[in-house]
């Protein structure tokens, strides 16, 4: 697990939409990454915040928002200023609760705000018996279909333990500051 800092090397930051249905494992990830530990979490009521950063990457500023039906309403309000989405599947969910994260999953992706957006996919639970794996989430949520505009990755992790969070979140970092650089070199040739 990286370290964490309050500021990144360059100062330079990112903001990431932490998304996925209620007890996905959203608020469990979040501060295990941040803390490398794990922490007991209460169902998200709105969102939480909090600055992580991993060695050598960009300081990230996530948004954890609230997966409950109520909230996922909302979860369009947060795409405005996101750089990239990272979104948690419970891989030992039932049938419905897969349909329904892949249909609220296909329905944010489809945002204006975060059009060409990296995302990383969190196939989260991966220690429970039966979950699905990572390629078998890819498949389920025509993640490479529905991601053809932009950088993807789909990365099986333990939010428990904290295993492949580290590993995704690089991953992240990279794509992030790829599509920053794409977007300061589209706004400099629009200034010209
Ligand atoms: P959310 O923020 O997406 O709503 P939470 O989800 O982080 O609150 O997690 C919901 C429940 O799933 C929690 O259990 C949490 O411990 C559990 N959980 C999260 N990630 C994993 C994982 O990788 N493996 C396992 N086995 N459980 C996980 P409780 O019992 O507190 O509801
Ligand atoms: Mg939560």
């Amino acid at each position: 697990m990286g370290l964490l800092n309050s500021k990144s090397p360059k100062g330079k930051q990112a903001h990431i939409l932490l998304l996925g249905l209620d007890s996905a494992g959203k608020s469990t990830l979040l501060y295990r990454l941040k803390l490398a530990e794990t922490v007991s979490t209460i169902p998200t009521i709105g969102f939480n915040v909090e600055m992580v950063q991993l060695q050598g990457g960009l300081a990230l500023t996530v948004w954890d928002v609230g997966g409950q039906e109520k909230m996922r309403a909302v979860w369009d309000c947060y795409c405005e200023d996101a750089h990239g989405l990272a979104y948690v599947v419970d891989c030992s969910d039932g049938a419905r609760r897969l349909e329904d994260s892949r249909r609220e999953f296909k329905h944010i992706l489809q945002n204006e705000h975060i059009r060409n957006a990296p995302v990383l996919v969190l196939a989260n639970k991966q220690d429970l018996p039966g979950a699905l794996s990572a390629e078998d989430i890819t498949r389920m949520f025509k993640v490479k279909k529905l991601c053809s505009d932009r950088n993807w990755y789909v990365q099986p992790c333990c939010a428990v333990t904290g295993e492949g969070l580290d590993d995704g979140f690089r991953r992240l970092t990279e794509f992030v500051k790829s599509h920053l650089k794409a977007r300061e070199t589209l706004a400099f040739f629009k200034q010209k």
